[in-house]
């Protein structure tokens, strides 16, 4: 049964009093599929924006079982014994995945679900809209405006997701295990390329010498590739999130990062690149959906295709008719 809309007021007072059953709602408006809930979110934010932007906006990614959501509970808990207000986001589509969904997580994640200063956001089910990202931006803001002050965005990091992640967040952080020897083997380089700190994890018991060995091999092997953050040599430090070894290190470097990138004029422009990316991308978005919608040009497409198949016409010869079908006597001319 639908719930009785709450008025642009009621989300605003409500989430200036840092109350997590209308920050929920205020998540939940701004992915809805209707206009008007989305609309009203779009209100709240923009009255709450200046409020926002202060949080530590720190990206976790690492491969199944590296132990992120072991390391969210025992770094969140720790922060927040610490006075912060930690707000745990997640990237991934989870319905997609085996066990390890954000929701699934919050029985991983019990004593930081417990805390009244902690926010734990299950992944939205299949069918709300918009792309991942921005779901988790406009998500990131709302929980900002809330009071949250550490944002944790966990991504798998399998596939294109670590691009994604870069995007969002002032700080990436990649969670490795101890392999046999595997050195930058298994992951793809292309999370290391961005991370900001790099944590091997598991670090206890049988494993702590292999774990030392393998930051070793990580930062000899991170001397090979470009810096993450201009200026900033990613730190390759070890850890055990079960037993709560290395906490303190892994915040104090994230705050060394953020000085460093606070001190350079870094996290202005990453924000300000993140912010204009996005605003370039809704705009692209809106106007290719735009053009596709206009009358002739699935047809035209349709006869494009075949006309490209069968070399019965170049493809700048195809684009223009595709052109001309969606803009008349506009159409731009193909280059
Ligand atoms: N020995 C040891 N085991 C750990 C540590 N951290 C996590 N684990 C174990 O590793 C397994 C996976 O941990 P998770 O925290 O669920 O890993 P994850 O990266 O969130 O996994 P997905 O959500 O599936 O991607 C669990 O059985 C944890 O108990 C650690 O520091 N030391
Ligand atoms: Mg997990």
């Amino acid at each position: 049964m639908a719930r009785p809309r709450p008025t642009v007021d009621e989300l605003e007072a409500g989430l200036q009093a840092g109350d997590r059953a209308i920050l929920s709602r205020a998540i939940t408006l701004a992915e809805s599929r209707l206009a008007t809930d989305r609309e009203l979110a779009q209100e709240v934010m923009a009255r709450l924006l200046p409020k926002t932007g202060a949080a530590r906006r720190i990206g976790l990614t690492g491969v199944p079982g590296a132990g992120k959501s072991t390391t969210i509970e025992a770094l969140g808990v720790w922060l927040v014994e610490r006075g912060h207000k930690v707000a745990v986001l997640a990237i991934d589509p989870s319905s997609t995945r085996q066990g390890g969904s954000i929701l699934g997580d919050k029985t991983r994640m019990q004593r930081l679900s417990a805390l009244d200063d902690a926010y734990i956001r299950p992944s939205p089910t299949s069918g709300v809209l918009g792309g991942v990202a921005r779901r988790t931006r406009e998500a990131m803001v709302l929980c900002e405006a809330a009071g949250f002050d550490v944002i944790i965005v966990e991504s798998v990091g399998v596939g294109q997701s670590e691009a994604e992640l870069a995007d969002l967040v002032d700080c990436v952080l990649l969670l490795l295990v101890p392999g046999a020897g595997d050195e930058l083997q298994g992951i793809k380089r292309g999370i290391v390329e961005v991370a900001d700190l790099i944590v091997v994890n598991k670090a206890d018991g049988d494993a702590v010498r292999a774990a030392k060995r393998a930051a070793g091999d990580y930062r000899h092997a991170l001397r090979m590739l470009p810096e993450a953050t201009p200026g900033w040599k990613t730190p390759v430090l070890t850890a055990s999130a079960e037993q709560g070894v290395g906490l303190a290190e892994m915040w104090d470097t994230v705050e060394q990062h953020r000085s460093n990138m606070e001190a350079s004029g870094q996290l202005g422009r990453r924000r300000a690149d993140q912010q204009l990316g996005w605003l370039r991308q809704q705009v692209e978005e809106v106007v290719l959906a735009a053009f596709h919608g206009r009358p002739g040009v699935k047809d035209a497409l349709t006869e494009a295709r075949e006309a490209v198949t069968n070399a019965t016409a170049t493809v700048p010869q195809a684009a223009a008719k595709v052109l001309a079908a969606g803009f008349g006597a506009d159409a731009p001319t193909v280059e």
